[in-house]
């Protein structure tokens, strides 16, 4: 394999162009040759010179003189069999498509560094968390769960969150979620819900949408899905981009130490931008206007330098804790709040190379679950038992071979050796002479030995029982958790659960299932179920569902659970969409960028060509997007910069309407200047609409006034108004 390429070598540096953060992906300068390949008429094809290319070859590495025209038998005639190098390109072709991952298919992969923050030798063995400082690479999936590969990236879905660390001791694979509870308790159920979130089997639809009849039925059927149901409907599944994302282990995993000990562990990564979501109106229009938005988004913020973070942290507990919690441990649908324990910080985590190949990398990674070293250890969470089959199995499935280890992206990066041989594509057959063990072989020809000292055990506990199929008496309890996650929102968040709830409900044609479903969120909080019926039309809230153990009113309401309140302190890592048009005003123009850009954001023009704008001063600025190309969806704050007669002109114009439309009805912040407001008006913004969500950049510190106000990212007193 080649060695990987440090990051941004492929994507070349962003032009420092005024206004434009985005990386324009430069092409080198081309010339047009003179090497014509065609050969007479009809088959011309105009060459780049590739001055200095290596020659194109056939995978047997024979150079290839002609690749524009297929070997026939006289100008017109038949073509030939023995054409092997048309025969060879075309098979090719046919055989490149695998099949895509049953669940989170849709996927971004990056690569990275996790660094070990201090010495965990007490809690763990694992040699990645022996030394302060130590340095692991990392390679990280991201990805929506219910949609194909080709998939629109804002779907309201659970997202991927799967780090592979290539250890000195093995691969660690930590295959976690950006939510930290499950759909269901047993692993056996996982195929069914699945299957129900997917599209219906006899009509092949809805793609990447939980909003069909077959999803609520299942989840009105199972009331255990209840707890991540809210998750789902809230702003939690539809991030803003990975990059604002919180991750999770989900189960109950051991550290496990020198001695033997073993301590439980739950893992989460807190991204260092803060967490951020959409609304789901942005949702669906950003789906439309952009579908590898979240791709994209993480694409340039690598490229242009502005690598994203995590911490990656660590609730720790014993028995004792366990045994007193008040919900089981092995349960993947409860949480340990973090105010009962709270995250400890081991390290962190700065992804900052794109991948070489999307398909060598992205595509062929195999996350398993089964990946654990020494020093990490499972616990008998019944779903993460399942997934240890699962994932093993499924890439035989993808990859079509038990040698799916010797794919650069998914092999050890430290010494392995093992008597394992042969079957497809085998690349690392061992050499010597034994091939099995016990041998009696000494040296190189006999191979690998066992280590007893530094090799994998298992955590010794002791279990016994009837064999029986059972669900835990310890995993009743369906809705209390629910019922917490709910009361930790703000009334905004509170409100979007609400009409997730009302939207995805309404997109059920079975009136039966409808109520089935609000009958469920009776148990959860009887207001929220009001507000569900109500929005469906519904004559009456229904009886609840009877829940299985009687929902507790005595937990505490667990701030860490909300977006809102966990705000970023600063407006780093955003864009604000600047709608401009010709002549429009020099020196707020550049005071913009200045203010924007000392948050640590980037600017970007929205103008009425690509070509770029020239300001009041003469000066020229590139323009990121085409007015109706680049929509305010795309930005996390806008702004309108024109003159009186750049304004007029924009508020002829649907698309520049809308822009400031959708603004306002996102709840972002809106700056403008005096001349821009005919166009505020023109979108029904006059100056009584207006409130403190929309900044005048009027005053010397009104540039910096609005950069800081972006801090708190939208003006949510905007919907509380509504
Ligand atoms: Fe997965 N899951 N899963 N899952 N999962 C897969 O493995 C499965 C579950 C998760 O970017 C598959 O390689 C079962 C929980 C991620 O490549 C498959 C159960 C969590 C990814 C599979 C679960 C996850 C997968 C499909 C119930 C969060 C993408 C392709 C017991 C902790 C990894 C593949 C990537 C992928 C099975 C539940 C996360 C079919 C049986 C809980 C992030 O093996």
């Amino acid at each position: 394999m080649k060695p990987s390429e440090p990051a941004g070598k492929s994507a070349r540096p962003a032009k420092p162009a005024k206004g434009n953060a985005q990386d324009p992906d430069a092409l080198e300068a081309v010339t047009y040759g003179d090497q014509q390949t065609h050969r007479g008429h009809g088959g011309e094809t105009r060459q780049l010179s590739g001055d200095g290319a290596e020659p194109m070859t056939t995978r047997a590495g024979v150079p290839i003189a002609d690749d524009q025209n297929t070997l026939t038998a006289g100008e017109r005639g038949p073509q030939l069999l023995e054409d092997f190098v048309m025969r060879e390109k075309i098979f090719h072709f046919d055989h490149e498509r695998i099949p895509e991952r049953v669940v989170h298919a849709r996927g971004f992969g990056v690569r990275g560094t996790f660094e070990t923050y201090e010495s965990l030798s007490d809690i763990t063995c694992a040699d990645i968390f022996q030394r302060a400082g130590e340095k692991t690479d990392v390679f990280v999936r991201f990805s929506t769960v219910a949609g194909n590969k080709g998939s629109a990236d804002l779907a309201r879905d659970v997202r991927g969150f799967a780090v592979k660390f290539y250890t000195k001791e093995g691969n660690w694979d930590l295959v976690g979620n950006n939510i930290p509870v499950f759909f269901i308790q047993d692993a056996m159920k996982f195929p069914d819900l699945i299957h129900a979130a997917k599209p219906e089997p006899d009509r092949g639809w809805p793609q990447a949408q939980t909003a069909h009849d077959n999803f609520w039925d299942f989840i009105s059927l199972m009331p255990e899905s209840m707890h991540m149901v809210m998750w789902i409907m809230s702003d939690r599944a539809i991030p803003r981009g990975f990059r604002f994302m919180e991750g999770f282990g989900v189960h109950t995993f051991r550290f496990v130490n020198a001695d033997r000990r073993s301590t439980f562990v739950k893992f989460h990564w807190k991204p260092k931008l803060g967490m951020q979501s959409v609304v789901w109106d942005e949702a669906v229009k950003i789906n439309g206007a952009d579908p590898d938005f979240h791709r994209r988004d993480m694409w340039n913020a690598i490229a242009s330098g502005n690598p994203p973070e995590w911490e990656l942290g660590v609730q720790l507990f014993d028995d004792e804790f366990a045994d007193r919690f008040e919900f089981d441990v092995l349960d993947a649908t409860k949480l340990i709040p973090e105010e009962q324990i709270p995250v400890r910080p081991i390290g962190r985590m700065v992804l900052d190379q794109t991948v070489d190949n999307f398909f060598a990398e992205t595509e062929q990674v195999a996350f398993c679950t089964q990946n654990v070293v020494r020093g990490i250890d499972f616990t008998n969470d019944p779903l993460l038992q399942g997934r240890n089959f699962s994932y093993l199995d499924t890439q035989l499935k993808r990859l079509g071979s038990p040698n799916f280890t010797n794919l650069p992206v998914n092999a050890p990066r430290c010494p392995f050796a093992h008597f394992q041989q042969d079957g497809h594509m085998a690349m690392t057959n061992p050499t010597g002479r034994a091939n099995y063990e016990p041998n009696s072989w000494g040296g190189e020809r006999g191979g690998p030995r066992e280590d007893a000292e530094r090799g994998f055990r298992s955590f010794t506990e002791f279990k016994s029982g009837d064999k029986r199929r059972l669900r835990p008496e310890s995993f009743a309890d369906h809705y209390s958790q629910a019922r917490q996650f709910y009361r930790s929102q703000t009334p905004v968040e509170q409100t979007h659960i609400a009409d997730a709830l009302t939207f995805e409900l309404s997109k059920v044609e079975t009136e039966a299932i409808r109520e089935r479903v609000v009958a469920s969120v009776v148990n959860i909080d009887e207001e929220l179920a009001a507000r569900v019926a109500e929005g469906l039309g519904l004559e009456r809230v229904p009886e609840r569902l009877p829940p299985a153990a009687e929902p507790r009113d005595d937990l505490s309401p667990s701030p860490a659970l909300s977006i809102v309140e966990n705000g970023p302190e600063r407006f780093e890592g955003r864009k604000v969409g600047v709608l401009v048009a010709e002549g429009a005003d020099h020196e707020t123009l550049q005071a913009l960028k200045d203010a924007v850009e000392a948050e640590g954001s980037m600017l970007a023009l929205v103008g009425p060509t690509r070509g770029g704008v020239t300001d009041s001063a003469g000066e020229r600025w590139e323009v990121a997007e085409r007015i109706g190309g680049g929509p305010s969806v795309l930005f996390d704050a806008v702004a309108v910069v024109a003159s009186e007669e750049g304004a007029a002109r924009l508020a002829k114009m649907p698309a520049a309407r809308e822009f400031v439309t959708d603004a306002h009805n996102h709840f972002k912040f809106i700056a403008f200047t005096a001349a821009a407001g005919a166009l505020l008006e023109a979108a029904g913004f006059g100056e009584d609409a207006r409130d403190e969500g929309y900044v005048a950049l009027d005053g010397e510190d009104a540039a910096q006034d609005f950069a800081r106000r972006c801090r708190a990212l939208r003006h949510w007193p905007r919907q509380q108004a509504n």
